[in-house]
């Protein structure tokens, strides 16, 4: 986009005025971001309309990612960024005595999404953009993101995400695609010129309102659209009878009113634990239905033929949530467009792809048969007859294994599980890390593996080098450029070639130097923000995602009350400077994981406040991670804790940002840290504890026994007692349910049996960090494999390998 500073200016004080009467003196920054904001959507507006029309003037094949989380954190800078228009943009901001930081701090976080998935699917949809492929994104508007996370003595605190309270400026609303989702009501089979159909009656009809961002794509012309959902009244406030018969009284209109929108309320805060909430499971096929229907309509304005779908459309399911998209697609064509069963089935399997994103069984979706088949009856009629067919199929291929027959069936004990409905309903299966497929196709889903073994595939995860790089960390990114030209931005797999520099003193000087200052920076943030005063010249080990217990931040506590025991017994030690970061959000029903937050600040009060250890190691817990604070976060990091018991962590992302920011890996042989390990080899990253094989091994033979290492390793021993008796300041009894999950319950996740392993993993970590000129070699070297993780090659391989779609240039 070629836009000078002289007419940003004057566009936005036109814009300033417009939309509030003010100018930049008298407007708030936060009228100035919505101003700003809304000049930017503007700018891109006509290639936004541009590339819908070329798309659907040519029938281009269209991805669409279907997801319930779609985590993308703020847009103003990454918007700046893909048109092209940063810089002049901060110059012209600055001429008018504005700092473009500022405004940026104004944007509230898009928080739609717990963690990873949510995360992965807005990387996919910049990648798409970028690429220049005509991907979109369906989901959810809800209007309270996750939650916002308080820490109040130590404890997580939940404070509801009115992120839409003061406006959304990038969306559109767009009241003329809306679409009718119908709930409840009976299904009648009638016969019509000798077809059987079914009519539908007595159903509540809920309007779907999509709004509309635009995804801007890295200077290329290409603007691809976000579509998330509202559930609103069919009747507008207006006819909405608040009096009349058909809702009884006042009350109950309005009540009614409110049961609809709760709908796309809120986004469910949990990740990894199915709760079997009914609102959950309306809020699937909400949106499924919604998307479904607005991807036919718009399809069927090419003039292509409906038996044509599969050729034009591919849809992405990404995990289970939405896996109603197999029955709704089916619905559609066998009840609205009359095709023949066969011929459906044809063209909803070649049009449906799936992402599976875990293993743990207690993530694994199953909805019970009897709130299936009220809240959508005649889908429920589909799941039946595609199970009913799947398991004859069966029958014959194993005729004497009813076993194997039930263990794959679809419905079963009174459930459906909805993985086995995408397996069969899709033609395209994959995992997120090279192990985790491997695991897929071996044990959770090796029966379909072995029915189905060219549906399986591997799609390691990425990043995009954008947002995690260019934008997190601009100086490391000029830097790069200045060394090795600017190609790298377009190519990222480019940036390989910083590995012959990873030896020149110039170059590590200066990589070492951009480092110090992320952290100083960093270290400023603290002390006015938190009032602690951290050390940059320390190590910064850095362990920032989700709480959960498989991802082990105990193991992480563990090390550092050990090196407090340690420091306690000898305030001479000779460790380097430490300070451990921590950030992480639990899901408010995860006790455990809450107990862990608590304790990790418990941890971090009692050490930050003991003087005798002369400041050495420093633990603090950042409240509120979001995608704005990893951006702040993960430039500074000198390691990268990524550290879950083997074969849990699918893949994780997390690691490849922080390699991509220099940051050197503490790792697992778990998810993507495997290939990053086969990337940078085994002197760039340090790798400890057990493989999944062994970890599989011990699960199965249950030859584990944690209180036996409990008994036997003195440094447990005593850190278990610290957290029980009080030492840390703490009634005994508050971290109870810690210690009867690693001791009583026998550590499912191994910590324990890791800790060893862990610590010596550390040591190799604090000997390595005093040889600066190694460190910073390992560094660069990892920057320079990065490349590898963009998300614009795993987009390229799911577009030919899956998709089987191309790009499409815009004029
Ligand atoms: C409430 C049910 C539920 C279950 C699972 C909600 C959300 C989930 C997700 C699958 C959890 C998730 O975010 N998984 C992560 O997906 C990332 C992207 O593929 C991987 O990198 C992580 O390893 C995986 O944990």
């Amino acid at each position: 986009m070629t836009l000078n500073k002289e007419a940003i200016k004057k566009d936005f004080n036109k814009k300033l005025m417009h939309m509030f009467s003010e100018d930049v003196e008298d407007a708030s920054n936060f009228h100035k971001y919505l101003a700003f904001s809304s000049l930017i959507k503007e700018y891109c507006s006509e290639n936004w309309f541009k590339s819908n029309k070329q798309y659907r003037k040519n029938a281009e094949k269209q991805v669409y990612y279907f997801s319930m989380e779609f985590l993308i954190g703020r847009l103003l800078r990454s918007n700046l960024l893909n048109l092209g228009i940063e810089k002049e943009s901060e110059e012209a901001l600055k001429e008018l005595g504005v700092d473009l930081r500022d405004l940026e701090e104004e944007e509230k976080d898009a928080g739609l999404g717990n963690g990873g998935l949510g995360r992965l699917a807005a990387c996919f949809l910049d990648s798409m953009a970028s690429i220049g492929m005509p991907g979109h994104g369906c989901g959810i508007r809800y209007k309270y993101g996750l939650f916002e996370q308080k820490i109040i003595d130590g404890y997580q605190v939940e404070i509801p995400d009115n992120w839409l309270k003061d406006g959304n400026a990038w969306e559109v609303r767009k009241d003329d695609k809306a679409v009718i989702v119908r709930f409840g009501g009976k299904v009648n089979p009638v016969m019509k010129n000798d077809r059987l159909n079914f009519e539908y009656k007595d159903y509540d009809e809920v309007l779907a309102v999509p709004y509309d961002m635009p995804v801007i794509g890295y200077h290329n012309n290409t603007v691809n659209t976000l579509r998330l959902w509202s559930a609103e009244t069919v009747e507008s406030d207006d006819e909405l009878d608040f009096s009349s018969f058909n809702y009884g009284d006042y009350s109950k209109a309005v009540q009614y009113k409110s049961a609809v929108e709760s709908i796309s309320k809120v986004l469910y805060p949990d990740d990894s634990h199915i709760q079997g909430k009914i609102l959950r499971l309306k809020q699937q096929y909400f949106f499924v239905s919604a998307g479904i229907q607005s991807i036919i309509r718009s399809y069927l304005k090419t003039g292509k033929p409906i038996n044509d779908l599969y050729k034009h459309v591919a849809i992405h399911i990404n995990d289970t949530h939405p896996s109603l998209s197999v029955p709704e697609l089916m619905r559609i064509l066998l009840d609205e467009k009359e095709i023949e069963w066969d011929e459906a089935w044809n063209i909803t399997t070649k049009t449906i792809s799936y992402t599976n994103h875990t293993i743990m069984a207690e993530a694994l979706e199953k909805w019970p048969v009897d709130l299936v088949k009220n809240l959508f009856p005649r889908i429920y009629m589909i799941i039946e007859e595609i199970n009913r067919r799947f398991v004859e199929k069966l029958c014959l291929s194993y005729p004497n294994e009813s076993s194997k027959i039930t263990k794959m069936a679809i419905i079963n004990n009174g459930e459906i599980r909805m993985a086995n409905m995408l397996i069969v309903g899709g033609h395209s299966v994959n995992g997120v890390a090279k192990l985790h497929t491997e695991i897929l196709k071996s044990r959770e889903l090796s029966d379909f593996y072995e029915l189905y073994p060219e549906k399986f595939n591997n799609k390691t995860n990425g990043i995009t080098h954008r947002r995690w790089l260019i934008q997190a960390n601009p100086r490391l990114a000029e830097f790069i450029t200045e060394t090795i030209g600017d190609r790298w931005r377009k190519h990222p797999k480019k940036l390989i070639e910083l590995l012959k520099y990873s030896k020149y003193s110039s170059v590590q000087d200066k990589m070492d130097e951009i480092k110090k200052d992320n952290k100083i920076k960093f270290a400023n943030t603290v002390k006015s923000r938190y009032g602690i005063i951290i050390d940059p010249e320390s190590i910064y080990d850095v362990q920032v995602k989700r709480l959960h217990a498989y991802k082990r931040q105990i193991l992480n506590l563990f090390h550092i009350m050990y090196l407090y025991n340690k420091l306690k017994e000898n305030p001479n030690l000779d460790i380097f400077p430490r300070t451990f970061i921590f950030a992480a959000k639990a899901s408010p029903s995860y006790y455990l994981a809450k107990d862990i937050i608590k304790l990790i600040n418990t941890v971090g009060k009692k050490i930050n406040n003991d003087k005798s250890i002369k400041n050495k190691i420093k633990v603090l817990f950042l409240e509120n991670y979001r995608v704005s604070l990893a951006e702040k976060i993960i430039p500074c990091a000198d390691i990268s804790e990524q550290i879950s018991t083997a074969s849990k962590e699918a893949s994780g992302t997390g690691n490849m940002k922080f390699m991509m920011n220099g940051a050197i890996t503490i790792a697992t042989l778990d998810g993507a840290n495997i290939e990053i390990r086969d990337e940078v080899g085994d002197d760039n990253i340090i790798t400890f504890g057990m493989s999944a094989k062994e970890v599989m091994e011990l699960e199965k033979n249950r030859g584990y026994s944690s209180s036996q290492i409990y008994n036997n390793d003195n440094r447990i021993h005593k850190i278990v007692n610290q957290i029980m008796s009080g030492y840390l300041g703490e009634s005994s009894g508050e971290f109870r349910n810690i210690y009867n999950h690693l001791i009583e319950k026998n550590d499912e996740y191994f910590v324990l049996k890791d800790f060893d392993s862990y610590v010596k993993a550390q040591e190799i970590v604090d000997g390595l960090y005093r040889d600066r000129k190694k460190w910073v070699e390992m560094s660069i070297t990892n920057i320079a494999h990065s490349g590898e993780f963009s998300s614009d090659n795993t987009i390229l391989k799911y577009a030919r390998q899956i998709w089987n779609a191309k790009k499409v240039k815009i004029y």
